[in-house]
């Protein structure tokens, strides 16, 4: 099941606000709320948990958190109800009045639960088991025993393998839907791309929750419309297409509409572009015409809210994304909001995709991590793959994909996901090259790399020589084209110095500049981003000055320094190629 666009056969009721909330302690183990609790205190929902209390435990916590509020079904007969959550990190058990409806592993994308039939119209108790707590199975893993296991060093407070907050809860909406109880599922775009001879073709299916009945699909603006058993794909020729592109972006819409003794029962829509996106030699081809992807990685991380959903955030960054002429995000480190994406698609910005894998060690990988990770990207896929904006999947950022382990375990990644997907580039981020073992499996080298800021401050000169050194080792290694998804310097916003040195505006404004005219002088490098787009919060650790402060931008979106660099730099973000 998969959150289409509304009609006039459907409703969704927002279930946002004031939840009934309380952490699992030690004293209260082992215990079973399912079907209420005591409550002490009340959460914001959608939001981390974590900043919205002034206590160290709440704050930090990382194990059972649990939800709880009254719904209302309202009267309303022959309909299927269902509930719809964006985002619960990391999983999630959902009980109405006690009784299990629905459950969700990993943390970054959208789960339905179906109220069962049984449920009279009328008020009901809907309880959230929130479990958020990682370990070496789950996707991103945590809870190692640091002294075991070699290259997991840092003393993250609270403990985590990853550089940012943990923020946990529910992150994103949840609403009531209701749909006519015979309905579409889902409404899947598998290809949407301009033929050589000038026409183009969608490739669409839906699904039904009933078998075997008819879907007319109609595409908008033109009216082609073909009909087809559900669960059949089709395919529609689009005659004069208008194109998606950076900067230029054109939407289609197609509304399948279910067929049921006769009349429309149900009918839902999903939009889509046309447009395509294939690595040729040391190209990245956007609608045939090589691209060269400007900008960030970007964290969904704001005071307050943690990781919670707020749109205005999403404007505000696409707006300054556009303002220093950069035309792409990467969503480090998880899927971001659905939202997000929505937004990149109509304002013409790129997207690479990326699981929420960030660094997995797979010889550390329980037994049923590779499985989560294969459904965390083959969810990732499900739920973004009709965005036009999304140019790449990402399957995990910085694993430890130099050990042997690696290999088989990427290549059964890689294998889930093209089957998913077959019309995306697919990407591992890397930072451990020469020893890399699974770049084999890429079709762009994501390279992460810091010359100038751990172990800097040395003259510029230096730091550039060694960073040309690295890239072309790291293109003769692959032989693949290179996308150069982090290097940047942390800098507190305010702090400057002549000459400039590490932590100030002036050093991570020059260092960005020196690093990106070696940048532009290699041929095979098909992407500059600049980690990161904000400042972003961070567990404590003694290196992080409190957060990462590698921001252009502040953490409330305000510009540093190098953010006018960028702007002379980047100039206008439609510029396709690098001259
Ligand atoms: C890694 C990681 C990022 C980031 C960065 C840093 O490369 O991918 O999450 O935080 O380190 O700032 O050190």
């Amino acid at each position: 099941m998969h959150r289409t666009e509304t009609s006039k056969y459907r409703a969704e009721l927002p279930l946002d606000g004031l939840w009934s909330f309380r952490i699992q302690s030690a004293e209260d183990d082992p215990c079973d709320w399912s079907g209420g609790f005591p409550c002490d205190r009340m959460v914001a929902v959608p939001g981390a948990f974590n900043e919205q209390f002034t206590d160290y435990e709440t704050s930090n916590f990382m194990g059972i958190a649990w939800y709880s509020r009254q719904i209302v079904i309202p009267v309303w007969d022959d309909r299927a109800w269902l509930i719809h959550f964006a985002a619960v990190n990391y999983s999630a058990r959902v009980y109405l009045d006690g009784r299990l409806i629905g459950e969700h592993v990993t943390g970054y994308t959208p789960f339905f639960c179906r109220i069962p039939e049984d449920y009279c119209p009328g008020e009901h108790l809907l309880v959230v088991r929130v479990d958020c707590g990682l370990s070496p199975e789950t996707v991103p893993q945590g809870g190692f025993d640091r002294a075991a296991i070699p290259g997991v060093t840092s003393p993250f407070v609270p403990s985590v393998n990853f550089d940012f907050f943990p923020y946990s809860g529910i992150l994103r909406p949840v609403r009531l839907c209701s749909l006519p109880s015979v309905h579409v599922e889902d409404v899947r775009i598998e290809r949407a791309e301009q033929l050589d001879d000038g026409t183009a073709i969608l490739c669409v299916r839906a699904n039904a929750s009933l078998s075997g009945l008819m879907i007319r699909y109609v595409v908008e603006p033109g009216g082609e419309s073909v009909s087809a058993i559900s669960g059949e794909p089709v395919t529609i020729s689009i005659r004069e297409p208008k194109i998606w592109d950076v900067g230029n972006p054109f939407l289609y819409r197609v509304r399948a509409e279910l067929m049921h003794d006769g009349r429309t029962v149900d009918a839902c829509s999903r939009s889509f572009g046309i447009r395509t996106i294939r690595v040729a030699g040391d190209r990245l081809l956007l609608n045939g015409r090589p691209v060269y992807l400007r900008g960030f990685g970007r964290h969904e991380d704001m005071p307050v809210a943690g990781r919670g959903f707020c749109e205005a955030f999403h404007v505000r960054d696409i707006e300054l994304l556009k303002w220093c002429g950069g035309n792409s995000f990467r969503t480090a480190h998880y899927p971001h909001a659905e939202e997000f994406l929505d937004l990149a698609d109509r304002t013409g910005v790129l997207v690479i995709g990326e699981s929420p894998a960030v660094s997995m060690i797979p010889s550390a990988a329980g037994e049923d991590t590779l499985g989560l990770h294969i459904r965390a990207v083959r969810e990732m896929i499900a739920r973004d793959a009709h965005h036009p904006s999304i140019v790449a999947w990402c399957l995990a950022n910085e694993p430890h994909s130099h050990q042997p382990e690696s290999v088989p375990y990427f290549e059964s990644v890689f294998a889930a996901a093209r089957r998913e997907d077959p019309t995306r580039p697919m990407m591992l981020v890397m930072c451990r090259f020469p020893n890399e073992k699974c770049h084999h499996l890429c079709d762009l080298i994501g390279l992460n790399a810091y010359p100038g800021w751990y172990g800097g401050g040395a003259p510029l000169h230096e730091t550039t020589a060694y960073f040309n050194r690295l890239l072309d080792e790291v293109r003769a290694i692959t032989g693949k084209p290179v996308f150069m998804t982090e290097f940047g310097a942390d800098a507190m916003a305010g702090l400057h110095s002549l000459p400039a040195s590490l932590w100030t505006e002036d050093y991570q404004a020059n260092l960005l500049s020196a690093l990106l005219e070696v940048l532009a002088g290699k041929d095979y490098v098909v992407g500059e981003h600049i980690w990161a787009f904000a400042d972003f919060h961070t567990a404590q650790n003694h290196f992080r000055a409190h957060g990462n402060r590698k921001g252009i931008f502040t953490r409330d979106r305000q510009p540093k320094l190098a953010a006018h660099v960028l702007r002379q730099r980047w100039g206008d973000g439609i510029r396709k190629w690098k001259e």
